[in-house]
């Protein structure tokens, strides 16, 4: 079945924030003496705010947390996050991917973006890239996050396309787990290529020209 639609992850495929979200959990981290390293930082790849919490309060040995602590915590965490984000420029994207994105749409393939952030639109406004997907579908618009595939269904859904017909391209396991799950095909690239279960692996993003032609 020819595809017709793309559906983009965010960071680690169109941008490189997964440092930034180190140090903002690192500096939250410190302040409550859990350990933290960059192993574990990759395990939030693709995942939620508040499950990335959770993962690192796998560390944590003082009193129970109340819900409204957590949150707190994990508010403090984006404070640092967001402050981090401002510092990023158009130059934040690769002219390759620019190009890539531009060519896939003339080439008649609608592209949503799938991103579990909740800052997804924050960040395409500092790169420049507000108008760049025909649908956003982010952290704000669902419940459930990676593996499970509601992120890149609502994407679909918003292009007014089947999942069938979609690829999804996504640079975590999670992500391309639920791309699966959701019946789309799937593109890996970086950490997420090792994985072994996606469709097709892309070497460098605008390897995407050879899959949609
Ligand atoms: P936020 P993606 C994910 O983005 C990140 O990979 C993950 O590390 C982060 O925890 C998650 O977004 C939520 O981000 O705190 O900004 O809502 O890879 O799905 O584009
Ligand atoms: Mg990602």
């Amino acid at each position: 079945m020819a595809l017709k639609a793309v559906i983009f992850d965010l960071d680690g495929v169109i941008v490189f924030t997964d440092q930034f979200h180190y140090q903002a959990w690192k500096k939250m981290a410190d302040e409550m003496n859990i350990y933290f390293d960059e192993t574990i930082n990759n395990r939030l790849r693709g995942v939620s705010r508040m499950d990335s919490l959770e993962i690192i309060l796998e560390r944590y040995n003082g009193e129970p947390l109340s819900q409204e602590k957590k949150e707190e915590l994990a508010a403090r965490k984006n404070e640092n996050y967001r402050a981090l984000l401002k510092t990023m420029t158009p130059d934040d994207v690769t002219d390759e991917v620019r190009e890539t994105l531009a060519e896939i749409r003339k080439r008649g393939y609608k592209i949503s973006l799938g991103s579990s952030s909740k800052n997804a639109k924050f960040i395409l406004e500092r790169v420049a890239l507000p108008d760049a997907f025909d649908a956003i579908s982010d952290g704000n618009n669902i419940t459930k996050s990676k593996p499970d595939p509601e992120v890149f269904l609502k994407g679909a859904e918003f292009l007014g396309e089947k999942p069938a017909d979609c690829l999804v391209v996504e640079d975590a396991e999670a992500g391309i787990v639920a791309g699966i799950a959701g019946g789309m095909k799937t593109a890996a690239i970086g950490d997420a290529v090792g994985c072994g279960k996606a469709d097709y692996t892309l070497e460098t993003f605008s390897d995407l020209l050879k899959i949609l032609v």
